[in-house]
């Protein structure tokens, strides 16, 4: 079985390739750009992307909404997680974090998978902190400056490990148990 990964993210869908190797499920990368509907829930962007994707005929297919969520920010960058990126980027983050004791922060990843005409939502949460500094060359995004156990980065542990806690790694947990609660693999 072969799905589609919509997303501009290469990193996103070598995390998923990994997680689905064991099925032998293929993950193909495929760039659709969809509205990304603003709002606070990951689910409902995940949603509406997923009905926008389908009405241009594509089915069998993962969507992902991410985002981190810093507690001491009140939740920022959250929703607004791609636009910080691009912005003030990591440096910002830490910028604003600057004196700050609480480094509490959360990722999530809601997955949305079409999937023989069915649709599969499911979210995942990671909790860790954020770092005082940028380490590691791997992953992408936010994970040169996330600990989960607080010693390595995201950006410094291998692909495995990172999906073995990760919020996307969480999420893929919940989506398998479901497509095998529907007999689906
Ligand atoms: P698509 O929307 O095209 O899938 P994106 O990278 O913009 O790609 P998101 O909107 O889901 O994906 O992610 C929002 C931001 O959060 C973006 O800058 C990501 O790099 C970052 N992000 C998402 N998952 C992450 C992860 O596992 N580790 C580090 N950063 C992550």
């Amino acid at each position: 079985m072969k799905l589609k990964v919509i997303t501009s993210n290469p990193g996103k869908v070598a995390e998923y390739q990994r997680s689905f190797d064991h099925l032998g499920i293929e993950m193909e990368h495929y760039k659709l750009p969809y509205d990304e509907v603003q709002t606070s829930d990951l689910a409902e962007v995940v949603d509406k992307g997923m009905d926008e994707i389908i009405s241009k005929g594509v089915r069998n297919f993962i969507v992902d909404d991410s985002g981190l969520f810093v507690d001491a920010l009140k939740g920022f960058p959250g929703v607004w997680s791609a636009y910080a990126q691009k912005t003030i980027g990591n440096k910002g983050i830490l910028k604003l974090m600057e004196g700050i004791e609480d480094r509490g922060a959360e990722f999530r990843c809601c997955i949305g998978c079409d999937i023989e005409g069915q649709r599969i939502i499911v979210t995942g949460i990671c909790r860790g902190t954020i770092t005082e500094s940028e380490t590691g060359d791997g992953g992408f995004g936010f994970d040169p400056i996330f600990t989960h156990g607080g010693v390595r980065t995201f950006a410094e542990i291998p692909v495995d490990e990172k999906n073995n806690v990760s919020h996307r790694g969480n999420a893929v947990k919940l989506l398998i148990e479901e497509m095998k609660r529907r007999g689906l693999v």
